[in-house]
């Protein structure tokens, strides 16, 4: 087999610990983005983001000669690029927009020698690659197509990238031998080789099933409010049953993908996507469901609204993403009104991202009476008793159960 020197596009989320576990592998990796503060970042030792094990993985990538760079002639030389951009959607028509994409694969196209590989690992809508990649290609440069969608959870990222199993999309089997050669040298997961339809359909199909799950338990939550029963207790009883498994409700869906994936589906398939539309719905209905309930328990204990403060803006626990976050979205939802954000905490965020938001906790804590918990950091189960004499609604069920915690 031919020696592979692999270039990963995007030095994002998924494309840096995906090109560190490829220089791990002993591959000879080269890591690209457009976005020079973030290569010289790199190259002055540094990662780019909070996640557990990303240092180590990164120092040993660089002892085996990874490199960083933000100029596209240096990738010339390799024969498999991974691309690893930004998949935004439109809000209006739901669709994925494949600029970030498209204007990755043109710029490989435009240096890439004959017979390269580029693999595609954003999430991209099924079709994607027919309808805005393989228009690009032209008769005097081959070039095979593959799509390898990225399956790691934020939080979990380094041990998910070597022990999940992965979907290798192609048009061929002797490329998708090749580049199944080349995850195997850093994934001990199943690998599996089909089409570049099914692998883009699959991809999307899985974070709609946990979207439609998560969007279960928040309307259990809806529900049991209106029945006047505890939503836990039902949920972990039901899970009792061999076949139950019911997800955690919490204060909406946050993230890139879970938020996002779903609408590709609703945008391509209208009339068909119509149980995955309603749980998109009911997901980002859950901002404003705990506003109205924490205004709810503010009247109840005659709390002034600027007195009341948000525990959490990312949009999971011990990650510093906040792209999508239910924190945010409540926010947002707040200047939609008119009304002024609440103050807010967040111990992941080291910079202002929000009006009122505060960077020391006993600071934020010396300035509200009543606290919303939409995040479970690790941080707030070791400061858990900071809150003793505020009013906390806990959206996300981890606190212990106390006089004026309240909880869905
Ligand atoms: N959430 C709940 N209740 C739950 C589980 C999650 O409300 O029981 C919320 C979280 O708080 C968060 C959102 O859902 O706001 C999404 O979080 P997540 O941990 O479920 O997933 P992500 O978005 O971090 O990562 C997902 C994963 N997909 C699946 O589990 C099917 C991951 O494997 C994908 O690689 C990732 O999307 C992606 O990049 O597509």
């Amino acid at each position: 087999m031919k020696e592979l020197n692999v270039a990963v596009i995007g030095m994002g989320y998924i494309g840096l610990p995906t090109s560190l576990a490829l220089a791990n592998g002993n591959n000879r990796v080269i890591g690209f983005d457009i976005d020079s503060s973030k290569i010289n970042s790199l190259n002055n030792g540094q990662v780019t983001f909070e996640e557990k094990g990303l240092p180590e993985l990164f120092e040993s990538a660089k002892n085996n000669g990874i490199i960083f760079t933000s100029n596209i002639t240096d990738i010339k030389k390799c024969n498999v690029f991974v691309i690893s951009v930004p998949t935004p959607y439109d809000k209006d028509n739901k669709r994925i927009d494949p600029i970030y994409v498209v204007s990755a694969f043109k710029s490989i196209y435009k240096v890439c020698d004959d017979n390269s590989i580029v693999v595609i690992e954003s999430t991209i809508s099924p079709g994607t690659i027919d309808r805005f990649i393989r228009p690009l290609l032209t008769k005097d440069k081959v070039i095979h197509l593959v799509h390898c969608p990225e399956r790691i959870i934020p939080g979990n990222m380094i041990y998910e990238l070597k022990h999940n199993s992965r979907t290798i999309g192609c048009d061929n089997t002797r490329i998708g031998d090749e580049i199944k050669a080349l995850y195997s040298s850093f994934c001990e997961g199943e690998i599996t080789i089909t089409s570049i339809k099914v692998a883009e359909m699959t991809k999307v199909v899985e974070n709609t099933f946990r979207d439609i799950n998560i969007a279960y338990a928040n309307e259990l939550v809806k529900i049991c409010e209106k029945a006047g029963i505890d939503v836990y207790e039902v949920i972990r009883i039901s899970n009792m049953h061999p076949r139950v498994n019911i997800l955690q409700p919490g204060p909406g869906v946050g993230g890139h993908c879970i938020s996002v994936d779903p609408w590709f589906l609703v945008g391509d398939f209208p009339m068909e996507a119509n149980l995955i539309k309603q749980a998109r719905l009911i997901n980002d209905s859950m901002p404003s469901y705990v506003l109205h309930r924490v205004s709810e328990i503010a009247k109840k204990h005659s709390i002034n609204r600027d007195r009341i403060g948000i525990y959490g803006l990312t949009y999971k626990e011990n990650v510093d993403d906040t792209r999508e976050s239910p924190s945010l979205q409540m926010i947002e939802h707040q200047e939609n009104t008119c009304s002024s954000p609440f103050l807010s905490f967040d111990p992941m965020l080291k910079k202002k991202i929000v009006p009122n938001q505060v960077l020391d906790f006993d600071s934020f804590l010396e300035q509200v009476d009543m606290v919303i918990v939409m995040q479970n950091h690790n941080h707030l189960l070791l400061e858990k008793n900071k809150l003793i004499g505020k009013v906390v609604f806990d959206t996300k069920n981890c606190l212990p159960s106390a006089e004026n915690v309240y909880k869905y």
